[in-house]
C-alpha cells in the first residue's frame, strides 16, 4: 500500500513537471516568433480628441511636432515623422515561422501589404494641401479609398501572420511612411 501511494505521489510530481516544461518549451517557441511593432510616440494631451490612446507610458510627440514634420522644404512630397515607424522596417524570416504584428503605439494603423509602396487613404497624410509646390503620394491601390474602410489595428492589438517564400512590402495606409519589408526565405 506504501509503495503504491509512493508511486502514485512520484507519477504526481512527473506530471507536473512534464507540464511545466511543456508550458516553457511552448512559451520559448512564441519567443522565438519573428515580431513587428507598430509604433508612435502620439501626446494624447495634443492630439485631436480620440486619435491617441492614453498609453500606461504615454508619448510626448505633440500635434503641432507631428504635422511640423510633416514636410520638408527638401523635399517635393511627405516626409512624415519618424517616431511613427514599424520596428524592425526589415525582418528575414522563415517560411515556417509566424510573423507576430503589435501595435505598441497611441494610435490607429494598418499593417497593408502593397506591390509597390504608395500614398494610403488619408489625403491630408499623402500631402493633399500641403505646401506649394508638394506633389501628393500616389495612394497604393491595396489601401481602401474611405477611412471607413481602413483594416485598422487598434493600439494593444496583434495579428499573427504567415507569408509565402519571396519578399513581402508592408505599409500603413494611415500614414503612409510607415514601412517594412519582410522577406521570406524557404
Ligand atoms: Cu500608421
Amino acid at each position: 500500500m506504501q509503495r503504491v501511494r509512493m508511486l502514485a505521489y512520484g507519477l504526481t510530481v512527473l506530471v507536473c513537471v512534464w507540464s511545466i516544461g511543456s508550458i516553457a518549451a511552448r512559451a520559448q517557441v512564441k519567443s522565438q516568433d519573428p515580431r513587428v511593432s507598430l509604433m508612435d510616440t502620439c501626446d494624447p494631451n495634443t492630439f485631436p480628441a480620440g486619435l491617441c490612446a492614453v498609453l500606461a507610458r504615454p508619448g510626448d510627440t505633440t500635434f503641432t511636432e507631428f504635422l511640423g514634420l510633416l514636410f520638408s522644404p527638401l523635399s517635393p512630397t511627405v516626409i512624415g515623422h519618424p517616431a511613427w515607424r514599424f520596428e524592425p522596417s526589415y525582418l528575414d524570416v522563415r517560411q515556417r515561422q509566424t510573423l507576430r504584428v503589435t501595435n505598441n503605439g497611441g494610435e490607429g494603423h494598418t499593417f497593408t501589404e502593397v506591390a509597390h509602396f504608395g500614398g494610403g487613404t488619408v489625403p491630408l497624410l499623402n500631402g493633399v494641401n500641403g505646401p506649394a509646390g508638394t506633389t501628393p503620394l500616389i495612394p497604393a491601390p491595396e489601401c481602401p479609398a474611405t477611412q471607413a474602410g481602413l483594416a485598422v489595428l487598434a493600439p494593444g492589438d496583434t495579428v499573427a501572420i504567415k507569408l509565402a517564400a519571396g519578399a513581402h512590402n508592408f505599409q500603413c495606409c494611415i500614414h503612409p511612411w510607415m514601412r517594412a519589408v519582410i522577406d521570406v526565405g524557404e
